[in-house]
């Protein structure tokens, strides 16, 4: 491992050393993200930044950034989030205690309570938002052919996870599962096409937490809503959480799960065309608006300034989402009514079970895949 800057040690010995990677050029504004709400919410912090494929711009930035450093890390041939294992393998050479940190993810307020007073043995994860299919269990971890041990309250969500070097074995063991042909030929489907248990890494790592090898591990849930917000559409930062957030105290971390909003067009969809079928539209609409109101795009705004050009999606563009962002404060208020119409709906199409996921039983393995 190369690490560019020399000031690159670990600031505080009992907190851990934060990891962002992102190898797509358009995701980088993320990692500034990530970067820029660190420095201000939780300085003591040392940010590493993998960023195999950025532009000599974004390279100059991150030299100015007081608490972020750059690192180049071997390429593994994994993409996506597949490549977390074997990041997180890489530092944990250089480094005792490591956490990811997707670069979709922002803080918004001090996190260090979460990751001070761990012992080693702790692997800290985050919950899936609660319209996450068949949370937890022992499902994942008998369809990869691996022996039950406990059983999980909910699905793991990778967007942030801590390990130490007593999880060195647990790491090699997921990177073994994300290499799997049977892995490897469902991660070529789309999402919807594939195996519950190979939807994604986090699939194969609840998977794993839930075997007879790693059910010793404690496990310490950043819980949704309360921790973070998993913004998987409007209602994956639930109503009730929103209301929370408004009323007392907001999660630390916003998760812009699934497109992101700096990707949106610069022109929202009109809600109907006559030449198209009026459901279609309404639901381009719909995830326009998603995207438009998302709790990650109204906390980013504080940023704006700092991302100079990069900052300019921070504006809702449409008309609605700028008329309840100006009448609503905050992060969560202004996309409520959205997330109430979200929830209802997945509520009702569940109910009638027209949302169940799709399985694909030819991926059930028999043998041990590690
Ligand atoms: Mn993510």
């Amino acid at each position: 491992m190369n690490i560019s800057q020399s000031n690159a040690a670990q600031l505080s010995s009992e907190l851990p050393v934060i990891c962002v990677h992102e190898d797509r050029p358009r995701n980088l504004v993320g990692v500034k993200l990530a970067v820029l709400s660190c420095a201000r919410h939780a300085p003591a912090f040392r940010l590493l930044v993998n960023c195999p494929s950025a532009p000599a711009s974004f390279i100059s930035w991150l030299a100015d950034q007081p608490n972020a450093s750059r690192v180049e890390l071997q390429d593994s041939g994994s993409k996506g989030w597949n490549v977390k294992p074997s990041i997180l393998l890489q530092l944990l050479d250089n480094y005792t205690d490591v956490v990811w940190f997707d670069s979709d993810i922002l803080a918004t307020r001090d996190f260090s309570g979460h990751f001070r007073d761990l012992s080693p043995e702790t692997l800290v994860v985050t919950e899936e938002p609660l319209w996450g299919q068949q949370q937890g269990g022992v499902s994942r971890t008998i369809a990869w052919g691996l022996e039950p041990a406990r059983s999980l309250e909910s699905t793991v969500n990778s967007g942030l996870v801590r390990v130490t070097r007593h999880h060195v074995k647990m790491l090699e063991a997921w990177q073994a599962m994300l290499c799997h042909p049977a892995y490897v030929e469902a991660q070529a489907h789309p999402w919807f096409e594939r195996p519950l248990h190979m939807l994604g890494d986090q699939e194969a790592l609840t998977a794993l937490l839930a075997s007879v090898e790693f059910a010793h591990l404690p496990l310490h849930y950043l819980r949704r809503g309360r921790d973070i917000a998993q913004c998987l559409g409007p209602a994956g930062f639930t109503p009730s959480e929103r209301l929370r957030a408004m009323i007392q105290v907001g999660p630390a971390f916003i998760h812009a799960m699934g497109p992101k909003p700096w990707q949106r067009e610069a022109v929202a969809p009109p809600l109907w065309r006559r030449s198209e079928p009026v459901l279609a539209t309404s639901r381009q609409w719909f995830e326009y608006m998603s995207s438009d109101l998302s709790p990650y795009l109204l906390a980013a705004r504080a940023y704006a300034e700092a991302l100079r050009d990069d900052g300019i999606w921070t504006r809702p563009r449409s008309r609605l989402a700028r008329l309840l962002s100006s009448s609503a404060s905050g992060y969560a208020a202004p996309g409520l009514m959205l997330a109430v119409f979200d929830h209802c709906t997945r509520w009702m199409l569940r109910a009638s079970g027209v949302a169940r996921h799709t399985r694909i039983t030819r991926s059930v393995l028999t043998e041990r895949p590690f």
